[in-house]
């Protein structure tokens, strides 16, 4: 996986999940006066296909809007293949989500929230994400150049370029090498894979993450954070008042 930039964010605010903003949708003329043999889960009164769409929720995976008796029918899914059954007036519309969450803010999103998207593209596999439009609360550091290594090299963590944003660089140059997680391995409670030859930080510190011998930025504590050490020494001490942590990726 080679993506642009991580973001590693800290937040100190609740964070509202809201819900599920609006998709875009692909029409398919080809289908027209024709309808899904599967089944509708709900059909409306909608005087526009725009009203029509609004109504297409994150259990539906397609919609038809018929203009001539401005009804609404909403799907769950629908079979591409098999539109046999025909009535006037129909025209059939398939989600089209955008493949990440830069789409998503193409596509002219501008507020924070959960979206769809279609990361392996012809709707293979759709997942709900939460896309940060904003990263204004709380704290953040970005690093240029992320990218996380395959199973045969246990995950190992590649980070480069300068860091920007407001809480420091405690990855890449925490000022104790032992410290530096760049191109350290995954450790889990059950995988010891960090350079401490004594025991494993991944059971002491109570969750899985790129440990060296030591750490100075540990975002994967276990909750409550009672025994939550060092999360991102030395801006964020205390893990008392951390609401929410984040790792955000963004492609080139
Ligand atoms: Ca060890």
């Amino acid at each position: 996986m080679f993506l642009s930039f991580v973001v590693f964010a800290i937040l100190w605010m609740p964070v509202t999940v809201q819900s599920v903003k609006k998709r875009s949708f692909l029409a398919k003329p080809s289908w027209d006066d024709r309808i899904s043999n599967i089944e509708f889960v709900a059909e409306h009164q909608a005087p526009s296909r725009c009203t029509c769409a609004a109504m297409c929720d994150i259990n539906c995976g397609c919609f038809g809007f018929n203009s001539l008796v401005e009804k609404c029918r909403i799907h769950r899914s629908c079979d591409l293949v098999n539109m046999t059954s025909t009535e006037n007036g129909w025209r059939y519309y398939l989600i089209n989500p955008p493949p990440d969450c830069q789409g998503v803010m193409k596509s002219g999103e501008t507020t924070s929230g959960l979206y769809v998207i279609d990361p392996l593209g012809g709707r293979q596999r759709l997942v709900t994400v939460y896309c940060d439009m904003e990263i204004d609360n709380g704290g953040w550091t970005k690093y240029e150049d992320f990218s996380i290594g395959d199973e045969s090299t246990n995950y190992t963590l590649h980070l480069g370029g300068p860091n920007t944003g407001n809480l420091g660089d405690s990855i890449i140059n925490p000022g104790l090498s032992d410290a530096n997680l760049n191109g350290m391995s995954f450790s889990t409670v059950d995988r010891d894979n960090d350079r401490w030859n004594s025991g494993n930080c991944a059971a002491l510190y109570k969750g899985g993450w790129w440990f060296n011998e030591f750490h100075f930025a540990f975002l994967n504590g276990p909750w409550p954070p009672e025994n939550w050490t060092i999360p991102w020494y030395p801006t964020i001490l205390s893990v008392s008042n951390i609401t929410e942590v984040r790792m955000m990726i963004k492609p080139a």
